[in-house]
């Protein structure tokens, strides 16, 4: 297949940094001493490159294919101009929580980006037994900021219409309206499960209220443009530096991977996060470690109260202060805890069922992963029965906790 742009090899890249003065100003592209392809996503290449001065930048390049599975699955490139755009936005926000762009280039859809190599992914992280105590609070944080500084609550309402149309990437969220919501009860051929978890895939399908509850989901992802969310926060897209002990304040938290970025409904962000801590705490158990499953699931209470504290603080300086008052931002509150329960629950069955799934589970063991994905689903389809009356995260988290950890 040939395409339309040059794809960055090892070979390429010195001239690439050279020809751009924005990137041969960060490190020097004729002395490069190390070129590394790292990229371990579903979608993208990604290049570390450092100088002989020891200087470095990621770069990082959309491919008009999901990488995952090769150009079979054809996929805009231009999905690294939504990430380029929202990175820019959420940083002007929340700067210290947001990698830093460099540079975007329009016509080889790359990114040059701030090298976070002092940093891992937290999800390597989780599933090497560290914790980097704060990182919840702060991603609680960071969505806060987000659901506020770029909706109508912190811009003008011209403004965010404004970006609210630069910021459509329908076919992104395509795929996550097929894989998050409709695949895991409808699959199309491209679900996979372990013999042992066939009849737990199958029963969540057959399962209407779960199948109810993924419409609903599935219907307010599609029609709730409330903030330029980030559209894929799960703990494969957030960086942190730290010990990692546990009791170790952690250092540096940095959100990246935004390429799914649209307006959307800001409780999508936290239930991808909680459905990641479920995948945490199901590894944990599995493992034989039931104190940090409850650690893990104790990351829900963390990022909720994050958030909540910043955006009730937030309230006071919302642009609308005759509606939008302070039991207003209560109700939204409430809302959004319901919400991102059942998004939540839509992120812990397509994760087990679906195409893309987690390293958390899928680099168990098969004896013990059966019986973690099993868990994962059954929480999965509790909390999609009782979404809409959750009424604090401690209650949700006991949903969980009744079935994952029982
Ligand atoms: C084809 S893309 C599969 C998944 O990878 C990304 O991380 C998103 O979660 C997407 O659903
Ligand atoms: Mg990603």
């Amino acid at each position: 297949m040939s395409h339309e742009y040059e794809f960055l090899t090892e070979a390429n890249i010195g001239a690439y940094i050279t020809a751009h003065p924005e990137l041969q100003a960060r490190l020097d592209g004729t002395r490069l001493t190390e070129i590394r392809e790292i990229g371990d996503g579903n979608l993208n290449v990604v290049f570390h490159v450092r100088d002989a001065a020891g200087r470095s930048l990621i770069l990082k390049q959309s491919l008009p294919y999901v990488r995952m599975t090769g150009e079979g699955w054809p996929m805009t490139p231009d999905r690294a101009r939504r990430e380029a755009d929202s990175l820019v936005a959420h940083g002007a926000i929340e700067q210290e929580l947001v990698v830093e762009v460099v540079r975007y280039d329009r016509e080889r859809y790359i990114l040059a980006l701030e090298d976070l190599s002092d940093h891992r992914v937290w999800r390597g992280a989780l599933n090497d037994g560290e914790c980097h105590d704060g990182v919840a609070v702060q991603l609680g944080r960071y969505v806060a900021g987000v659901a506020v500084g770029t909706s109508v609550l912190g811009r003008e309402r011209g403004e965010v219409a404004d970006a609210t149309a630069r910021s459509q990437n329908a076919e992104l969220c395509v795929i996550t309206e097929d894989l998050v919501f409709t695949e895991p009860v409808f699959d199309v051929g491209r679900n996979s499960v372990l013999p042992q978890n066939a009849s737990d895939a199958a029963a969540l399908a057959a399962d209407g209220v779960f199948a109810a509850a993924m419409s609903e989901a599935k219907w307010r992802f599609m029609t709730h443009a409330e903030a330029l969310i980030h559209g894929d926060l799960h703990t494969g897209s957030v960086m942190v530096r730290g010990s990692g002990r546990r009791g170790d304040e952690v250092e540096s938290v940095k959100v990246f991977d935004s390429e799914f970025a649209f307006y959307g409904p800001v409780a999508f962000d936290l239930g991808a996060l909680i459905a990641n801590y479920v995948f945490a705490a199901a590894r944990a158990r599995a493992l034989g470690d039931d104190e940090r499953a409850a650690w893990a699931l104790s990351l829900i209470d963390e990022t909720w109260i994050g958030f909540e504290e910043a955006y009730l603080a937030a309230a006071s300086t919302w642009r609308e202060t005759k509606l939008f008052d302070g039991a207003f931002a209560r109700r939204r509150v409430a809302e959004t805890l319901r919400e991102a329960a059942l998004f939540a629950s839509a992120k812990m069955a397509r994760r087990i069922v679906g195409a893309a799934k987690v390293a958390d589970i899928e680099s168990l063991e098969p004896d013990v992963r059966a019986p973690a994905a099993r868990s994962v689903l059954v929480a999965a389809r509790a909390v999609a029965a009782r979404w809409h009356d959750v009424s604090s995260p401690a209650e949700l988290r006991g949903t969980i906790a009744q079935h994952l950890l029982s």
